[in-house]
């Protein structure tokens, strides 16, 4: 890792060109950087015009300059801000001019935010919600994001934790003064009745976790089904635009290809795959492998088939995943009519696919669309966009969102059990013991205790300049 003391730089802003572009500063000598490019240091928290000099003395741009002294900076070392006119030329002249003075190095993925971090600035549980926020491509998940990062579940877990080791302090006080004569009996009651009530409500917010992590996520849904069924055509229609080629021929589609869309705040990545079919096609056949897990790992699987031509059935037992039937090309006057023929189809507790490949829980919906005329997509997308908002939750946002979250509650809700249970009979150090070891997992999800092996898995997702 490198040293801390040092001062990082980096453009904060995003791709050139563009209006404005922000250029960071952090460490003892942002003030000293500031005195080279900008002549001096504005008033702190205030924006002043400067002329921005080079490495050669020469006026790049004209600019605001912004000085946020420590603590109160974002950092909380000192801060320079400079927005710049955001050409590539004026971006790369001013970061050549910073990398020239001394002491002064380009940042590293996620710096600015782990400096925050090391100086207290934000608990582990915030920066995973900036982190989040800055991922956020829908609303909802804009909501959930920005409740972590103003710290909801930072705070409810220092409350839990903070209760935890009132409890531990009066089991300690029993065991080092038992002796003693005017330490009251009953220090483990209320010890205990403690345990019990983070018990309880640990529980709870574990029950509600998968909600938090689903939305983060979002919902996937893979397009799948036999060759030339109009896959690629219904992934175009519903992502608006031609992510997917799309050929009279069958086969054309090998690749994975993927959309994201935002259905009423909810995300959702479409998945067109691969028709499937027995093939001696080498890369095709990969295709149609790869077709099959990313169906398997999916949420939900539209299964498309041609209306117009004669049903290829596939079907075995199975049973994992949801299915909706989508009929393709009914402008074409289907001779599958669907009515009469649902045995055509797969049927709830069957798997979609030859052999025993993925596994489906049920098929509980069809549709009848046409991709290419935009017939009964409404239907389609008025069922996906409710299918979402019922898998990923509507009401208030989850407080945990990360399966490291869940990780760490299931540890102290593990420890509190053992705590509580019978078989101890009342033995004070086991007590303690578990206790201390619940207080402890608690803290790695604020990163107050044993955080170094985890600061690396969450400061990876960050980008320079963050
Ligand atoms: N008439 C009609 N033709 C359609 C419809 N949807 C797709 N097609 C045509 O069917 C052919 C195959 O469409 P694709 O979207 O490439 O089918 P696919 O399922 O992705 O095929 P593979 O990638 O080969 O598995 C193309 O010629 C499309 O124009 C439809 O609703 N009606
Ligand atoms: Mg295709």
């Amino acid at each position: 890792m490198p040293l801390v003391g040092d001062t990082i730089f980096a453009l904060s802003s995003g791709r050139p060109p563009a209006a404005i572009a922000v250029v960071r500063i952090s460490g003892p000598r942002a003030g000293a950087a500031l005195e080279v490019l900008a002549g001096r240091i504005p008033k702190p928290r205030e924006a002043a015009l400067a002329r921005i000099r080079g490495a050669e003395n020469d006026i790049i741009d004209e600019a605001l300059a912004l000085w946020f002294p420590a603590p109160h900076s974002e950092t909380g070392e000192d801060v320079a801000e400079l927005q710049l006119h955001g050409g590539r030329a004026v971006i790369a002249g001013v970061l050549a001019a910073l990398g020239k003075i001394e002491g002064l190095r380009p940042a590293e993925a996620g710096e600015f935010t782990r400096r925050a971090f090391e100086n207290g600035k934000l608990d582990l549980t915030a920066v995973e919600g900036l982190a989040d926020l800055i991922a956020a491509e829908t609303q909802a998940q804009r909501r959930q994001a920005f409740r972590q990062l103003k710290g909801l579940l930072g705070e409810r877990s220092e409350s839990w934790r903070a209760r935890l080791i009132g409890a531990l302090a009066l089991v300690e006080a029993r065991i080092d003064f038992s002796d003693e004569a005017d330490v009251p009996e009953d220090l483990l009651g209320p010890a205990l009745a403690t345990a019990k009530s983070l018990h309880a409500e640990i529980g709870q917010a574990l029950a509600d976790a998968g909600r938090g992590e689903r939305l983060r996520e979002g919902l996937v849904v893979a397009i799948a089904g036999p060759p030339n069924a109009g896959k690629s055509t219904l992934l175009n229609r519903l992502a608006r635009r031609e992510a997917a080629i799309v050929s009279p021929f069958a086969g054309t589609t090998r690749d994975i290809i993927e959309v994201h869309l935002d259905l009423d705040g909810y995300p959702v990545t479409l998945v067109d795959t691969a028709g499937i079919r027995e093939t001696d096609d080498p890369v095709e056949r990969e295709g149609v492998a790869r077709a099959k897990v990313r169906a398997a790992e999916a949420d939900l699987v539209l299964w498309v088939v041609d209306a117009s031509a004669p049903s290829v059935r596939v079907a075995a037992d199975g049973e994992k995943q949801t299915v909706w039937t989508v009929r393709n090309k009914i402008d074409l006057g289907g001779q599958n009519d669907l009515a009469s023929n649902k045995n055509e189809y797969p049927q709830k507790n069957e798997s979609l696919f030859i052999k025993n490949e993925p596994k489906f829980k049920s098929v509980d919906k069809f549709f009848d669309v046409s991709a290419a005329k935009g017939t009964g997509l409404e239907n389609l997308l008025k069922a996906l966009s409710q299918h979402a908002e019922n898998y990923l939750g509507g009401g208030e946002p989850a407080l945990l969102t990360r399966e490291r979250h869940r990780r760490v509650l299931q540890n102290a809700h593990a420890a509190l059990g053992r705590a509580l249970d019978e078989e101890n009979g009342g033995r004070e150090d086991i007590l303690a013991e578990e206790l201390r070891s619940a207080a402890t997992a608690l803290g790695k999800l604020t990163g107050r205790v044993d955080v170094e092996d985890i600061l690396d898995v969450i400061f990876r997702d960050f980008c320079i300049g963050k």
